[in-house]
C-alpha cells in the first residue's frame, strides 16, 4: 500500500449514488494509506475517524499492519479500538505519536479547524498536537469559507464551577459576530458532560469568526474555560469525499 504525498490531487471518481458514509469511509480508506506498521497513532472521535479505526482494526487482523500503537482521543474511541484488539496506549506513555487521524466540523481553505460537535475536543487537541502529522478526514460538507460560517456549533469546554459566568463572557467576546452562546445538553436535557468531566458552551455565528487566531487566544486566556474547539496550524493534510471523488488538501 504506497501512499500518495501531500499535495492537492484528484484521486478517483465516486458514483453519484454513494451516500455520506460511503463517502466518509472513502476518505477514511485513503488516511489509512499512510499508516505504517510501528506507528504510534492518534485515533480520532466521530463517525468518519470510526471508519478509520475500524480499517486499522481490519489491517492488523490481516497481518498488513504490525506493531501498531494507539492513542485513542475519547473513551468511544478507545471502546472500539478495544473491541478491534488495537493494542492502546496513552499519552504518557508514549508523548511523541507519528501519525493522529481524525474528522472535523469546518475545515477553511486555510486548513484551519472547527473540531468538537462531537465533544472529544480537548483529548483530540491534545493527542493530535503530540502528533508529528495529522491527517483530516471529512465529507466535502464540512468545508467553509471561514470558521465559524456553517451556522453550527463551534465548541468550548469549560469548567462547570460557574458555567454561565463563561459563556455570557464568551458571547460577549463574539457580540459582533453576533454569537449565541449556548450550555450543550445530552439527551435527557441535562448539561452533557465530557470525558474530563467538563460542560461544553456551543458557539453558534451569524457571520464567520473575524480573526480565528486572535479568537483562540483569547478564549483560551479565559480563566474556566479548558479548550476550544478551533484547530489553528495544526493539519498536514485533510482528505475530502466529495461527488467529484477523493482529494486530498495540504499546504
Ligand atoms: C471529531 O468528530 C470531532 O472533532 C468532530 O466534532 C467530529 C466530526 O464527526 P463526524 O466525522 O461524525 O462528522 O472528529
Amino acid at each position: 500500500r504506497k501512499p500518495s504525498k501531500f499535495v492537492i490531487k484528484a484521486l478517483s471518481t465516486p458514483s453519484p449514488v454513494l451516500t455520506q458514509d460511503d463517502l466518509k469511509k472513502l476518505a477514511a480508506d485513503k488516511a489509512v494509506e499512510y499508516v505504517k506498521s510501528g506507528m504510534v497513532l492518534g485515533l480520532g472521535t466521530g463517525s468518519t475517524a470510526a471508519f478509520v479505526v475500524a480499517k486499522i482494526g481490519e489491517l492488523i487482523k490481516s497481518g498488513e499492519l504490525t506493531d501498531i500503537v494507539g492513542v485513542p482521543t475519547s473513551k468511544r474511541t478507545q471502546e472500539q479500538a478495544a473491541s478491534l484488539k488495537i493494542p492502546l496506549s496513552t499519552l504518557d506513555a508514549h508523548p511523541h505519536l507519528d501519525l493522529a487521524i481524525d474528522g472535523a466540523d469546518e475545515v477553511d481553505p486555510n486548513l484551519d479547524l472547527v473540531k468538537g460537535r462531537g465533544g472529544a475536543l480537548l483529548r483530540e487537541k491534545m493527542v493530535e498536537a503530540a502528533s508529528d502529522k495529522f491527517v483530516v478526514v471529512v465529507d466535502d460538507s464540512k468545508l467553509v469559507d471561514g470558521l465559524g460560517g456553517s451556522g453550527l456549533a463551534m465548541p468550548v469546554e469549560v469548567v462547570q464551577f460557574c458555567w454561565k459566568y463563561n459563556l455570557v463572557r464568551l458571547q460577549e467576546l463574539f457580540k459582533e459576530e453576533g454569537c449565541e452562546a449556548k450550555l450543550r445538553l445530552d439527551g435527557d436535557g441535562k448539561p452533557y458532560v465530557t470525558d474530563n468531566a467538563n460542560y461544553i458552551v456551543d458557539l453558534y455565528f451569524k457571520t464567520p469568526i473575524k480573526d480565528s487566531a486572535a479568537a483562540g487566544k483569547e478564549i483560551a486566556a479565559f480563566e474556566g474555560v479548558v479548550e476550544h474547539g478551533l484547530f489553528l496550524d495544526m493539519t498536514t493534510a485533510v482528505i475530502i469525499a466529495g461527488g467529484d471523488g477523493v482529494s486530498i488538501k495540504s499546504k
